[in-house]
């Protein structure tokens, strides 16, 4: 048991590491992130830092993390560099205000590029764990993130051992870790419920410094209540995919699913499990989020392979009560696997993800807002959408109360080129962009999705091209989003003629 290595309160833990050491965190949004060590390192930073010492690390996460860990760490300023996504509050105010050196990462290639060495050296893994052996078996809890290459790349493991998840979540996880190139062959996953790796992750017992046993639930928030535009926007997308299936664009039996994280997401999954057109379905995705969990146990996602179990506290305290049953229906991957390009390429996963903002001519930006401020990261949505057999984005088509229109002649930040996006989906209809000239997209994007009140301005902006490919004026491509900056309002746009 556990007991085998040294027993340390989240103190005597964080007391290990020493200022620019970096450090691997296991979890995945924030589901199975640790929450006592880190908060206790932001403690040391803080008396470090009133003693006139430099105390700053490099953090490597799966994802997004909870308040315990990003939250506390970026308020104490002690990170000095941090990759890949995050959502925390505190942390995008540090990285926005320069606090905190940021670079965004593809969530399918973090292992890779830590494992290329390119990162420098990891000096600690350090993971919350239900359970593990005296030969150092590490079995994770709700999620997987990037643990698996942590644990084996750093010097020393701290673990936070926590009663709050049963040990019976062994045989939920499947670890796999590819070869690198040259030597790398195909990941054997040919269907989404296929099982290739081993379910803990071992690690070299003398390299666990110490466990430090918790008790406490993952620090994620519940979602809204769909409302009238998430529905649509839910529905629209059910709708379209329908069709497909109608039109025999799509195989009877569907494609397995992905689907992005936030209340959109959660209310497109809701309307295509009470869509009569669209069959059972599997889902390869990401993050598994509480609606996903409902069509589980109605049998309409007939399996559900993620990387986290990003579940609210009851529906996760519902599935303890009869894990059994979902056993069989659910497996927790690396974040390489669970959004590996070659998977995604060879299941032929439809995608479904949020935009910022996308413009006239299918570009995407999923991350910044305004150009400038980062919200929360690429995420996996890269990952997805590239290699997709139909990628999908949605979003409201306006924010801040219509102030902004989320549809925009050019993105003032491109995440996601006109190459990869297929089909763009907002409360008022869906523009499908496949075989599509410029534009045909852009008129099409005006037509199906524009919020009315920017219909014209938009028809406006078209007829303002003379020449070229790409309908594009460079003098008023960002008037738009000048127009809010200065006067509070993008229907207040002046084109330059
Ligand atoms: O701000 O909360 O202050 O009102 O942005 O917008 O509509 O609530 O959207 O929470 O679903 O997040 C793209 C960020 C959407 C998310 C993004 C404002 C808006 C609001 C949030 P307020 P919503 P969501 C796999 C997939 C990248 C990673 C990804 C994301 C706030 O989905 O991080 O896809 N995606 N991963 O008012 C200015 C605009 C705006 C705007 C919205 N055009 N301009 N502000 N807002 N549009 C999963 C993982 O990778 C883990």
């Amino acid at each position: 048991m556990s007991l085998s290595f040294p027993t340390l309160s989240a103190a005597e833990a964080a007391a290990l590491i020493q200022h620019s050491d970096t450090i691997g965190f296991g979890g995945f949004t924030a589901a199975g992130a640790c929450k006592e060590i880190p908060i206790a390192l932001a403690a040391r930073a803080n008396a470090e830092h009133a003693a006139g010492r430099p105390f700053r690390l490099g953090i490597l996460t799966g994802a997004s993390t909870g308040k315990s860990l990003d939250g506390a760490l970026a308020e104490a300023n002690a990170i000095e560099w941090r990759t890949p996504y995050q959502s925390d509050p505190s942390l995008r105010k540090a990285i926005n205000e320069g606090r905190a050196r940021f670079f965004d990462l593809h969530l399918s290639s973090v292992q890779g590029t830590v494992r290329s060495g390119v990162l420098g050296k990891v000096n600690w893994a350090i993971v919350e764990a239900c359970d593990v052996s005296p030969n150092g078996e590490i079995t994770l809890t709700t999620s997987v993130g990037a643990s698996n290459t942590y644990l084996r790349l750093a010097d020393k493991v701290l673990i936070e051992l926590n009663a709050y998840h049963p040990k019976a979540l062994a045989g939920f996880h499947d670890l796999y870790e590819p070869q690198d190139a040259p030597n790398r062959r195909e990941i054997p996953v040919y269907k989404p419920n296929d099982r290739v790796g081993t379910t803990t992750v071992k690690v070299d017992p003398k390299k666990i410094a110490g466990i430090v046993l918790t008790n406490r639930p993952d620090e994620i928030g519940g979602f809204d209540e769909a409302d009238p535009v998430t529905t649509k926007i839910g529905e629209n997308v059910a709708n379209f995919l329908a069709g497909e299936i109608r039109s025999g664009r799509l195989p009877a039996s569907f494609l397995p699913l992905q689907s992005g994280v936030g209340n959109i997401a959660n209310a497109v999954i809701g309307a295509l499990g009470s869509n009569p057109g669209i069959p059972p379905f599997m889902m390869y995705t990401e993050v598994i989020q509480d609606s996903v969990i409902d069509l589980v146990q109605s049998g309409k996602c007939t399996f559900a392979s993620g990387c986290s179990l990003t579940v609210s506290k009851d529906k996760l305290a519902e599935m303890y009560k009869n894990l059994e049953f979902f056993r069989p229906r659910m497996v927790l991957r690396p974040q390489e696997i669970s959004n590996s390009p070659e998977l995604v390429r060879r299941l032929g996963l439809i995608t479904i993800n949020t935009a910022i903002e996308v413009d006239l001519f299918g570009n995407v930006n999923s991350t910044h807002i305004m150009g400038d401020n980062l919200m929360n990261g690429i995420g996996g949505s890269g990952d997805f959408t590239r290699n997709a057999q139909i990628s999908i984005y949605t979003c409201p088509s306006a924010a801040k109360k219509g102030a902004i229109s989320t549809i925009v002649p050019l993105v003032s930040h491109m995440d996601h080129t006109e190459h990869s996006v297929q089909i763009v989906v907002t409360e008022h209809g869906v523009a499908d962009l496949r075989g599509k000239a410029p534009l045909d997209r852009a008129q099409h994007i005006i037509e199906q999705c524009v919020h009315p009140e920017y219909r014209d301005l938009l028809r406006g902006y078209l007829a303002l091209s003379k020449k070229g490919h790409v309908p594009q004026t460079l003098q008023n491509a960002f008037k738009m989003h000048l127009a809010f900056l200065e006067q509070g309002d993008m229907r207040k746009v002046q084109w330059q003629a």
